[in-house]
């Protein structure tokens, strides 16, 4: 078996490459009262800065009707974040998906009383789909992809931004099952002047100054073959809290564009100017690589699009001991935007080395692609493990934050330490 040089802390390199991240102050409070507030995975022990203390409060599980116990962000509009232990597989278990809405008005939507209007001023006419006829007239399609707020990991954001105090589990995979968005669109009839296509939920703002969830999409992406409208999660009816009867499936881009109890489509010719897609949801111009929605570009920013390339180690945590002589298991989960992955590394010696961890069962190029890689241990001290991932278009992940206000695209590396005894 291979021998891989191990790093030993204390050391100058050590302070280097913990300032700023898991500080030292956060290593310390791991195993505190802290730690109980977030009983598994605080973001500190994962390897990442810790969430501000402010926040903390807003960190207790709390299980919604059909969910496990999830990480409750606020009560209302319902956040919460899926822990740690439930990324150990590809696949999210439905009750276990994290759950986001933005608006406080969520009506219960029975499959019966579902129906998806198609229409705008640059369709040729205006359609009405109920879920039956979905199902009946149109062919199914299945897709496994990962669905993550644009705003995950925002509570690790130093320095801090406001929001919601996401750690690391505003994301999560499944098989979702549904029908093309383009074989409805081609019902309406598109006009040659066809730009975009608005997206809108059933739910409504409860105070008037918060303006209605309105998201658009470029014409291109509504009409790619991987955008569906889907009603079944994992094999099953789509949860309510998951946009159930049907929501919007857009692989590789993040979550605000996945419109949940989707009822309405509208294909338009001039960009949507809602302050969803104006205001929010927007990043630096040309600061990410990531696709473009050029018809909603405004210096100096542009809204995010597509995920960046990122992994979740799943498997340790810092301040874990190992016993000599044993390997540290390094096990977890990577994705990007579907170029797929096409490896993770992880380095003991404070990233002088990378060595491969092996890949799971490729589910496809917009699944999680599970890693795991066995480091042996010799000697007894402290270990830093970091570990990234890069995709098959060549991205990898960042070594420090790239910054931007709203706390969008947080993809650093873990540097996890743990001690070998
Ligand atoms: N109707 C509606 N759809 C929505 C939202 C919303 O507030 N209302 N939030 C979006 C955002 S920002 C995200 S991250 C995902 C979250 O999906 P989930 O709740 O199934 O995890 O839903 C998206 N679809
Ligand atoms: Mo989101």
């Amino acid at each position: 078996m291979k021998k891989y040089p191990m790093g030993t802390l204390g050391s100058e390199s050590r302070r280097r490459l913990l300032a700023g991240v898991a500080g030292v102050g956060a290593l310390v409070a791991f195993g505190t009262g802290r730690a109980l507030a977030a009983p598994l995975g605080g973001s500190a022990a994962l390897g990442l800065a810790e969430i501000p203390d402010g926040t903390l409060a807003e960190q207790l599980l709390y299980a919604l009707p059909g969910k496990v116990p999830l990480i409750k962000k606020s009560f209302r509009p319902p956040n919460f974040e899926t822990p740690i232990q439930y990324f150990r597989t590809p696949i999210t278990r439905n009750d276990a998906f994290f759950v986001r809405w933005h608006l406080a008005g969520i009506p219960e939507l029975k499959a019966q009383d579902y129906a998806l209007t198609v229409g705008g001023e640059s369709a040729d006419r205006e359609v009405k789909f109920t879920l039956d006829q979905m199902k009946k007239d149109f062919k199914a399609v299945e897709i496994t992809a990962v669905c993550q707020c644009s705003g995950n990991r925002r509570g690790l954001f130093q320095p801090h931004v406001a929001g919601v105090e996401w750690g690391v589990g505003a994301m999560g995979n499944a098989v979702w099952r549904g029908v093309r968005l383009r074989d409805l669109l081609a019902q309406a009839g598109l006009k040659g002047n066809a730009l975009e296509v608005v997206l809108n939920g059933a739910e409504t703002p409860v105070i008037d100054k918060t303006p209605d969830f309105v998201k658009s999409l470029p014409l291109d992406v509504a009409l790619d073959e991987n955008t569906i409208v889907a009603y079944e999660m994992n094999g099953k009816p789509l949860p309510h809290w998951n946009g159930g009867p049907a929501r919007l499936i857009v692989p590789g881009w993040t979550g605000t564009y996945w419109t949940k109890q989707f009822v309405s489509a509208k294909v338009v010719s001039k960009p949507e100017g809602n302050f969803w897609m104006s205001t929010a949801y927007r990043v630096p111009r040309d600061k990410y690589k990531m696709r473009h929605f050029t018809s909603q570009f405004g210096h100096p920013n542009e809204p995010i699009t597509t995920m960046v390339v990122n992994s979740l180690v799943t498997s340790i945590q810092s301040g874990q001991r190992i016993a000599r002589g044993k390997p540290i298991p390094v096990k977890g989960i990577a994705w990007d935007s579907g170029a797929g992955i096409d490896r993770v590394e992880v380095s003991t010696d404070y990233g002088a080395s990378w060595h491969k961890a092996k890949l799971g069962k490729d589910l496809g190029r917009f699944s999680f692609r599970e890693f795991a890689l066995e480091l042996p241990t010799h000697d007894s001290g402290a270990v830093l493990v970091m570990a990234r991932a890069t995709s098959k278009s060549g991205e990898t992940q960042t070594e420090q934050l790239v910054f931007n206000p709203a706390g969008y695209h947080h993809n650093v590396m873990q540097r996890i330490y743990v001690e070998v005894v």
